[in-house]
């Protein structure tokens, strides 16, 4: 076997692990931020379940940190209160990006986790099965319920060569993405191995499965071996570790081969992670802002090269250079070692450990800038800035251009820094808390800005509505549900997010919506990809939005939709906005749809046959209107 099914075999529920096949697999952990996070709680105390079932489950408060008003320190208050009552650790704010800290203090190999964030697999460095979901799906983890998901196809990375000095992990990452694009991982999972793999440290490795999230990858997994076991030492955590590996003559659906030693320092250019070319082609472009962090390349390793290229020198007059380490971990070695004092020298500005400007968290670029960030996302506007051009590149290729005030290729550029080994980390919990031993003496807080989450009704015999909006290839769910320092405090109102819905596309959408009583989307390939905000479901649901026509889907969106009882039906039709849509026998028609994999539509009075293709289980969810609907439903 390699080493996905290894992994999957071991926490196989129901199904067969042949590709494509519907599976459950049991849940060991399971994580949660703040953005997402206070959805998936409240959802979790509709499921009505008393504690969480999981061995371990974490909730992290590091997106929404601003607190320029009430709205989030109210949100951190209900996270904190609902954790400590149904068994939730919670890593408080300070402690770090949740990516981070997971794979610091609670990733364990073999192990599997369930995350309401679409990084989720950056664990995969450490190979755990590390996957991303929408919040309802991590609400009912938490409850002991499988996670149900397609058997991915199993595609092999062979890694062979080193890198070069000043040639990093991120630019091994944009390489793949170069090749595969946003839609190649698609129903897959990312299988690193061959001889480049021990030339690659942990935290090279989860920059690696980050960013496997870019490529639609279910998730991406490395195997457990010595460079593994160093980095649970030096966490003080052997005892989590164990060795993990694939047979030697396992057998994989697919495999690409990447020479670790003949890789260029890459950059993704405006505005999607597989718009790749090489920095030396891009070298010379004037940079107005450069940032370092982020769940992709924070690491205490990144941050010491990034130190060691600034000693000594100053930012370019013009350039804003902003760092933020990823976690307390790696904030306080760096404060402890000086190398904080060498970026502050250099005129860095330090931000403090949590996603900050990789989710529009301040620092928007200038109008027109430049910005260079060592971030895993470039859509349009998730700087803040709509006309900024935002650049993703390795933490080498940030410090070195934030000196120049241009793009320059750190290969070319007379330095050469090395990865710091580190024997011991700095170990300090304390900023986890442990939930409270009885969590009935437990009292949760709610803010007023907590409002209750839309839930749809049991699927209608006659489904009908026009279509409200016609949209291209590559809809993100930054598109569809926008994040930025104004609206993410508003991650647990729908009906004021939904006022916002998909306005980056159609600033009229809500309104058409509104007038129209809801109705369907029509886009094309790889609708919904990105993050894993259920908001992206729950606001068009609460706009009325009952079905999504798309030429293909994103795998965390597509649950989502059906969670929340929304139709997502693939189609290479083109069908205009305005068009008017009927389901007839929509009920009969879905549960047809297991066995046909189609239903057929009336378009403005035009049959069209388009592909619904759903499990038993995923039918009996649209037909109840959702998953907490039909876990209401199942639970009476
Ligand atoms: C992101 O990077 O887009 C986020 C913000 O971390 C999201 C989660 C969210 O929208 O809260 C993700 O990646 O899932
Ligand atoms: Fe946070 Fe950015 Fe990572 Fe999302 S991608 S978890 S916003 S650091």
């Amino acid at each position: 076997m390699n080493l996905t099914e290894k992994l999957i075999a071991a926490h196989l529920v129901s199904g067969e692990m042949i590709a494509g096949e519907q599976i459950a697999i049991r849940i060991d952990q399971t994580l949660t931020q703040d953005s997402t996070g206070t959805m998936a709680y409240l959802q979790f105390e509709a499921l009505g379940i008393p504690r969480v079932r999981t061995k371990r489950s974490v909730a992290y408060i590091d997106h929404n940190m601003l607190q320029e008003s009430f709205e989030n320190a109210d949100d951190h208050r209900y996270l904190r209160t609902v954790a400590a009552k149904y068994g939730v650790w919670l890593s408080r704010p300070g402690n770090g990006i949740c990516h981070q800290v997971n794979l610091e203090r609670f990733s364990v190999p073999g192990e599997t986790l369930l995350g309401s964030d679409s990084h989720t697999p950056t664990a995969g460095g450490v190979g755990m099965f590390a996957i991303g979901a929408g919040g309802l799906d991590v609400a009912v983890a938490m409850g002991g319920g499988e996670y149900y998901l397609r058997m991915p196809r199993v595609c092999k990375v062979n890694l062979v060569g080193s890198l070069r000095p000043m040639v990093s992990a991120k630019d091994a990452i944009l390489e793949v993405l170069r090749r595969l694009t946003v839609k190649g991982g698609v129903g897959k999972v990312m299988e690193y191995t061959g001889p480049g793999v021990s030339t690659l440290t942990v935290p090279e490795r989860a920059t690696i499965a980050n960013m496997g999230a870019e490529l639609g990858a279910t998730t991406s997994v490395f195997p457990s071996d010595e460079v593994t076991e160093r980095f649970f030492r030096a966490q003080g955590r052997l005892s989590d570790f164990k060795f993990l590996a694939p047979d030697p003559d396992a057998k994989y659906d697919e495999e690409i081969e990447i020479d670790l030693s003949l890789l260029s320092p890459l950059a993704a250019k405006p505005h999607s992670p597989d718009n790749v070319e090489t920095v030396s082609a891009l070298a010379g472009l004037k940079v107005d802002q450069v940032a370092i962090g982020s769940c992709t390349n924070s690491s205490f390793a990144d941050m010491m090269k990034v130190a060691a290229i600034l000693e000594g020198k100053t930012v370019r007059e013009g350039v804003s250079l902003v760092i933020a380490p990823g976690s307390r971990q790696v904030l306080a070695m760096l404060a402890k070692n000086g190398a904080l004092a060498t970026m502050i020298a250099a005129g860095a500005r330090i931000l403090e450990s949590a996603c900050g400007p990789c989710i529009g968290m301040g620092q928007a670029p200038a109008t027109d800038a430049v910005s260079l960030r060592t971030f895993n996302r470039n859509f349009p506007g998730r700087s803040g800035t709509k006309s900024a051009s935002v650049y993703l590149v390795s933490p080498e290729t940030a410090a070195v251009s934030a000196l120049a005030g241009y793009l320059v290729d750190p290969t070319a550029s007379g330095v050469a820094v090395e990865n710091v080994s580190v024997e011991r980390f700095l170990i300090n919990d304390n900023m986890i808390v442990p939930p409270a031993p009885d969590g009935g003496e437990v009292e949760v807080v709610r803010g007023p800005n907590i409002k209750p989450f839309p839930t749809n009704s049991a699927l209608p015999d006659t489904v009908s509505g026009i279509v409200l909006a016609r949209l291209g290839d590559n809809i993100t769910t930054d598109h569809i549900m926008p994040s930025n320092a104004k609206l993410l405090p508003f991650r647990s109102n729908i009906p004021y997010l939904s006022e916002f819905c998909l306005t980056p596309s159609d600033p009229e959408f809500p309104a058409k919506a509104k007038r129209a009583g809801g109705g369907f989307i029509a886009a094309g390939a790889n609708y919904g990809q990105g993050s894993s905000r259920e908001h992206a479901a729950l606001a068009p649901l609460y706009l009325g939005v009952k079905g999504v026509i798309a030429k293909s889907f994103a795998r965390i969106h597509a649950a989502n939709l059906i969670n929340n009882g929304i139709l997502p039906m693939t189609s290479d039709e083109e069908i205009p906005e305005g068009a008017a849509i009927l389901i007839r026998d929509a009920r009969a028609q879905v549960s047809r749809a297991v066995e046909t994999g189609e239903i057929a539509l009336d378009v403005d009075g035009r049959a069209v046959r388009v592909s619904l293709q759903i499990s038993e289980r995923q039918r009996d969810l649209l037909l109840a209107g959702g998953l907490i609907n039909f876990t209401r439903g199942a639970a009476q």
